[in-house]
């Protein structure tokens, strides 16, 4: 009996002999792969060493099964070795035949940056809130009720007219400014309000001071007592603090639906060409940026509140506009093409 153990235990020996040697003579990792399903595999030699074990004694059985693991786990730690010794001599050979040149210079990688439509708002932001404003939104899709009847336009009235406005099949329609965002505040909260709503629009309109997707920020202040003088200092303040004390500012009377009185805002046009014709202000060295003036009354009972009781003024400006002045961009549609030629000069 002993003799059958000792036969195994010294197959073991051999097998782990003959196992190291084939090893060393992997070259690639898919031989030692396959050396190893035949070593230690489910019908490799150990396997077959192993399952002789029921063919000796109940003593002799513990000291095989002892030797089968200890040969295993040799045999596993010489493919491993073997493993590491074929990839660090296949990463040897790939160095050698790969150089680098120290002396190049480094390349340079783009860096994003803030598109100015963006800086711009939140230059704006910045303004308003040190004036007081919360910041308030409301969606791009709105109904008729939103946009138009209760900012007083009434039913297939030209005025309508003034924003082409981009139906769609529903009835709904694109926002084509952000004066709904007014209604939908007054309708959620009692005064006083004190808002900037920021937020896209959309018209069928076009040229290059034109865009059909555009940006504004409505301003909305309704208190007990606000008068045209606070809408003027107001729109002062900002366009100073924004422009600086130097730039030409002009309030022009006007007419919305929503305002009574109503004014537009213009600042002196920074791109006329001495002696030449200007496409941006078509030669009347002003170019507008917002529209504003006191809360209808008519659009407070829409809304619910008493205009007995309540006075607000409003405000909304085209935020592009605001950056083709700062920036001197004489044409809109720079600022959507995305062309990177373009948007590097912004980059800080
Ligand atoms: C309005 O949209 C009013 N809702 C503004 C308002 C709000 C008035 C609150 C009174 C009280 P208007 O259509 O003029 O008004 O547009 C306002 C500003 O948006 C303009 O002064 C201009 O700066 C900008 N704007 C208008 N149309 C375009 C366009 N197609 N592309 C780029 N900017 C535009």
């Amino acid at each position: 009996m002993n003799d059958s153990l000792d036969a195994r235990i010294e197959s073991l020996a051999t097998l782990a002999e003959e196992a190291r040697k084939e090893f060393a003579t992997a070259t690639h990792e898919e031989q030692l792969n396959q050396l190893k399903a035949r070593y230690l595999g489910k019908s490799g030699s150990l396997k077959t060493i192993m399952e002789s074990l029921k063919e000796l004694s109940p003593d002799q059985r513990p000291i095989l099964g002892k030797t089968v693991n200890q040969t295993k786990q040799e045999v596993l730690q010489a493919l491993e070795d073997r493993r590491v010794q074929i990839r660090e001599e296949k990463r040897r050979q790939e160095l050698a035949h790969r150089w680098i040149d120290l002396s190049l210079p480094g390349r340079q990688r783009d860096q994003g940056a803030i598109h100015p439509l963006r800086s711009v708002t939140r230059e704006l932001f910045s303004i308003f809130r040190s004036l007081g404003y919360d910041v308030a939104e409301g969606p791009c899709v709105e109904d008729d009720f939103h946009n138009f009847s209760a900012l007083n336009f009434p039913p297939d009235h030209p005025a309508r007219d003034m924003q082409d406005t981009l139906l769609l099949k529903n009835g709904a329609l694109l926002r084509t400014h952000t004066s709904p965002v007014q209604i939908r505040t007054m309708q959620a909260n009692r005064p006083p309000i004190r808002i900037i709503a920021p937020g896209m629009v959309y018209r069928c309109d076009a040229d290059v001071s034109h865009s059909p997707m555009f940006s504004q920020i409505e301003g909305l202040w309704v208190d007990e007592k606000v008068s045209l003088a606070d809408l003027k200092g107001t729109l002062t303040t900002f366009a100073r603090r924004y422009y600086g004390p130097d730039v030409p500012i002009r309030l022009r009377p006007s007419f919305f639906p929503f305002t009574e009185p109503s004014c537009e805002v213009d600042v002196g046009c920074v791109f006329c060409p001495r002696g030449g014709s200007c496409s941006v202000c078509h030669d009347t060295g002003w170019i507008e940026i917002l529209g504003a003036g006191m809360v209808d009354p008519n659009v407070f009972e829409a809304v619910g509140y008493d205009p007995e009781k309540v006075q607000g003024f409003a405000f909304g400006l085209g935020i592009e506009r605001v950056a083709m002045l700062k920036y001197g961009i004489n044409d809109i549609r720079l600022l959507f093409e995305n062309d990177v030629r373009f948007l590097r000069q912004f980059a800080k």
